[in-house]
């Protein structure tokens, strides 16, 4: 039997991908997770015991990563590692624990994926890349240059580059993949799409950093799990893969659908202040994960799957209500 272990596995995209295996496949899943403020244990309750184990420990701790590393010892046994500090703006209040997750973090799984020969994926992020101009024809690729802009972004191109060199130096079996903004449910109400949801839901309003002209790319959480599994299956060894879905819309654009979903008047918004070092626009050019592996995504329509999110954080209040007054408290402190 083939077994994963998933790092972070109860947070927002993790746990998703912990879904994504237990429906489409045969693997026992061991979760690895330290279950901090961000993640959602809930978000895998109701899951087969004999198919998914959480472990609730460290990606830092060497002596616990060594043990799960170990226990894999199938030639299709493999880490996908999601563990990280994942909030730009916290790292931008405080980037100490950014460092330690997310660099210290994948040295040492990195440590025990050589010391045992198993393969890893890891999982990054489009910001490793920089910003884009608003009217720039060209997208991200495998090929462009690193330019992390926030502490955030410099520590997961930091786990990046140690990723490669420990392939390169050391022949780890690795892959990486880079992927653009994800939504969907679970995900943490400090971002953007949940925090204005429940802005809304809770009577409030939303609250967009800067004049709104940033733009991201969005694709559905569920997407980017199969793209990863898509890898995992046939990627190559040593290759990075960017994983998007060309759903690129300015903040704007997101918060006035999400008002009209909600029924409210697409003007009823406030403009905050805005972030400090604030990328302008990620966009991703996933040709390679098309063409070489034959990926694509199922979730093309994102008005559809955006009224889905807001149907959902509806029904899910209680799980994201209890957390709304702290997060609004550390926002407002920074007058966003
Ligand atoms: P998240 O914050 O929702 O979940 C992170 C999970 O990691 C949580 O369950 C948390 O408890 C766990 N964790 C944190 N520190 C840990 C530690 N030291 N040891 C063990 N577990 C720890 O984040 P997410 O949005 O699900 O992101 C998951 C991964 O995907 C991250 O690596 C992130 O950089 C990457 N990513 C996210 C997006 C996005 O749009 N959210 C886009 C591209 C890439
Ligand atoms: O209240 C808000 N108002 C606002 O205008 C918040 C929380 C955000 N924003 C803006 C900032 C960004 O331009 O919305 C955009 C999206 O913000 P976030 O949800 O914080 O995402 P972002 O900073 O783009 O990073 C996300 O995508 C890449 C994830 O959080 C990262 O983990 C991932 O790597």
């Amino acid at each position: 039997m083939q077994r994963i272990l998933v790092t972070g596995g109860a947070g927002f995209i993790g746990s998703n991908f912990v879904h994504y295996l237990v429906e489409h496949t045969d693997a026992h899943v061991t979760v690895l997770d330290r279950l901090t403020y961000a993640a959602s244990p809930e978000a895998l309750e109701g899951l087969p015991a004999d198919r998914v184990e959480l472990v609730v420990g460290d990606v830092t701790d060497a002596a616990l990563v060594g043990e799960l590393v170990g226990a894999l010892t199938g030639p299709d046994d493999a880490v996908v590692h999601y563990a990280a500090e994942s909030h730009n703006d916290n790292s931008l209040r405080d980037p100490g624990p950014f460092v330690q997750t997310n660099i210290v973090g994948t040295f040492v799984l990195l440590e025990a994926v050589r010391a045992h020969g198993v393969r890893l994926h890891h999982i990054s992020t489009d910001e490793v890349y920089g910003d884009l101009e608003l009217d720039d024809p060209e997208r991200f690729t495998e090929h462009t240059a690193y330019r992390p802009s926030s502490p955030y972004s410099a520590s997961k191109a930091g786990a990046d580059h140690l990723v490669r060199a420990w392939v390169r130096s050391f022949g780890v079996r690795a892959t990486i993949s880079n992927c653009s903004n994800n939504y969907g449910p679970w995900q943490h109400i400090e971002k953007f799409i949940p925090r204005q949801i429940t802005n809304v839901l809770t009577g409030g309003r939303p609250k967009v950093y800067g004049a709104g002209a940033n733009v991201r790319d969005w694709i559905h959480a569920a997407d980017h799990s199969s793209a990863v599994w898509t890898i995992l299956q046939r990627g190559q060894v040593g290759a990075t893969y960017l994983i998007g879905a060309d759903g690129e819309k300015s903040n704007l654009e997101v918060v006035r659908a999400v008002l009209r979903l909600c029924g409210r008047d697409s003007e009823d918004f406030d403009f905050v202040t805005d972030r400090a070092g604030h990328d302008l626009r990620y966009a991703i050019d996933a040709t390679r994960l098309r063409t070489e592996l034959g990926w694509e995504p199922a979730y093309r329509d994102f008005e559809a799957g955006l009224a889905a999110t807001v149907d959902w954080y509806r029904e899910h209040r209680s799980w994201w209500e209890p957390a709304k007054d702290e997060v609004e408290a550390g926002y407002a402190a920074q007058g966003q």
